[in-house]
């Protein structure tokens, strides 16, 4: 019979290769080092380092698959989801301006830009030079994001672009703004544009008095008649399935870096009930305290194995939808229920921010609605079971 550990109960480290325990190992080293010791400050102080996406980009945390040829690492998806966990682990804020960079902004430029859209933005957003946005949800289209209202009217040497995005990670800071907006030139249909910071009538103000991932800054963006050049075009997709696209890398991304998140809780809270004693005997000695560390332990493990199924068949090119829609969603749920959990088992300290479990836990709601809901990713597996949609 083989060992324990209760720290890799399904030997993660054992279906990795040598590549990615590397680049895991580096990015834990980072995240510990220089992240860890200011998050409980930037999150008090609700303030943002532009500074972070340089320090990223020089450990080549931005840009996880993109081809090497281009500022990438050109690495596996499962090394990105690695990267995701080891972030998360610190603050689901700092996996947001990571995944959004690299899944949301990256990814639509090499996937659906030219080779000169490529070349221009795609090395300075992987040294972090750069910081990218990806403007998709509205005031009012956010789970429905067909009922976008932004526009982009053909003009003779480009387009008007006439709108307003809402809850936009990174905007307030943002060099560069993947947009997406319904195109008379093209039927109303979906077409991605990339705008830059400074364009006229482009604005990004801050989205204030947010509970949750405050070290993460979020903004509007407003789009008063932003005149862009033909060349800001993204021309090689069209409709929801560019967006969603995107949305399907940084979801799986989002189904480790919650992972990592869980686990800091789960680490956390065994060693909190082993130092703690109450009537006599360290609390990690009672049998409800033991549950909840074995449920954490245990949708910890299936998670995590979940995740790494789905990146080795995106890797493959072989991964479904729906099967990102199971990781995000139960992922999600999971770390939220962890660090509820573990919020309860460090009694009156569980709100304390030193302790750092009521930030993992608030920040938790964000990333259990933001990349489709909980709910509807039950509703995208619903489809997927009966055939039948009841979204509308
Ligand atoms: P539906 O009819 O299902 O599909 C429309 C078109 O899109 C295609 N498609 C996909 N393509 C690729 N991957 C996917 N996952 C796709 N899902 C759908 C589909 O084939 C179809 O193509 P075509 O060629 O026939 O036009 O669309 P619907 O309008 O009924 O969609 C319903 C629903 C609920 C599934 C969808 O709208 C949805 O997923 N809503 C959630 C919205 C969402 O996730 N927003 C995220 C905003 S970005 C964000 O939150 C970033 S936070 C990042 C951070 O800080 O870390
Ligand atoms: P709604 O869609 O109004 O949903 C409200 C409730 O209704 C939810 O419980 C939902 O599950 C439920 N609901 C909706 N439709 C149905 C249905 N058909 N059946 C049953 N229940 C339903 N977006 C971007 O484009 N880019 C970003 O960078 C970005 N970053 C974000 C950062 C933060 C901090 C936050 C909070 C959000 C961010 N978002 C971003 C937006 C995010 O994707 C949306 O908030 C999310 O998609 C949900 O949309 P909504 O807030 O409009 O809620």
């Amino acid at each position: 019979l083989g060992r324990f550990d209760w720290e890799d109960p399904f030997r993660l480290d054992d279906q990795l290769t040598e590549e990615e325990r590397m680049l895991r190992d580096a990015a834990r080293a980072y995240a510990q080092e220089k992240l860890q010791p200011r998050v409980v400050a930037a999150y008090r102080e609700e303030t943002t380092d532009p500074g972070i996406f340089r320090e990223m980009g020089e450990m080549g945390l931005l840009g996880v698959t993109v081809p090497e040829e281009y500022g990438g690492l050109g690495a596996s998806y499962v090394a990105y989801g690695l990267v995701a966990r080891e972030v998360e682990r610190v603050d689901s804020g700092y996996r947001s301006m990571m995944s959004v960079q690299s899944s949301l902004v990256m990814y639509p430029i090499y996937a659906y830009g030219t080779e000169a859209q490529r070349q221009k933005f795609l090395p300075k957003l992987a040294t972090g030079e750069w910081i990218g946005c990806f403007g998709l949800t509205e005031p009012d289209a956010g789970s429905d994001p067909g009922g976008m209202k932004t526009t982009a009217k053909k003009t003779a040497n480009g387009f008007v672009l006439n709108g307003a995005k809402m809850w936009i990670s990174n905007a307030p800071i943002a060099d560069v703004f993947v947009v997406w907006a319904k195109s008379e030139a093209h039927g109303g249909r979906i077409k991605g544009f990339i705008l830059e910071k400074g364009m006229k009538g482009l604005s990004a103000p801050k989205v204030g008095g947010k509970l949750s991932l405050r070290a993460s800054v979020t903004g509007e963006i407003v789009m008063k008649d932003v005149e862009v050049g033909d060349d800001a075009l993204l021309p090689f997709v069209e409709g929801l399935k560019g967006p969603f696209g995107c949305l399907n890398r940084a979801r799986y991304g989002i189904s480790w870096g919650v992972m990592g998140a869980a686990e800091f809780c789960l680490h956390a809270a065994r060693q909190y009930g082993l130092d703690r004693k109450q009537f006599g005997k360290p609390i990690a000695q009672t049998q409800l305290f033991q549950l909840k560390l074995a449920n954490m332990l245990t949708e910890i493990g299936l998670g995590l194995q979940g995740s790494l199924r789905v990146g080795r068949l995106l890797d493959d090119a072989n991964a479904a939808p729906e099967m990102i829609s199971i990781v995000k969603r139960n992922n999600c749920g999971k770390a939220l229920d962890c660090a509820r959990w573990a919020r309860d088992m460090h009694g009156g300290n569980g709100i304390q921010e030193d302790f750092q479990i009521m930030r993992h836990m608030v920040n938790l709601e964000t990333v259990n609605t933001y990349e489709g809901t909980h709910d509807v990713h039950a509703l995208i597996l619903g489809r997927a079971i009966t055939g039948l949609q009841a979204f509308f």
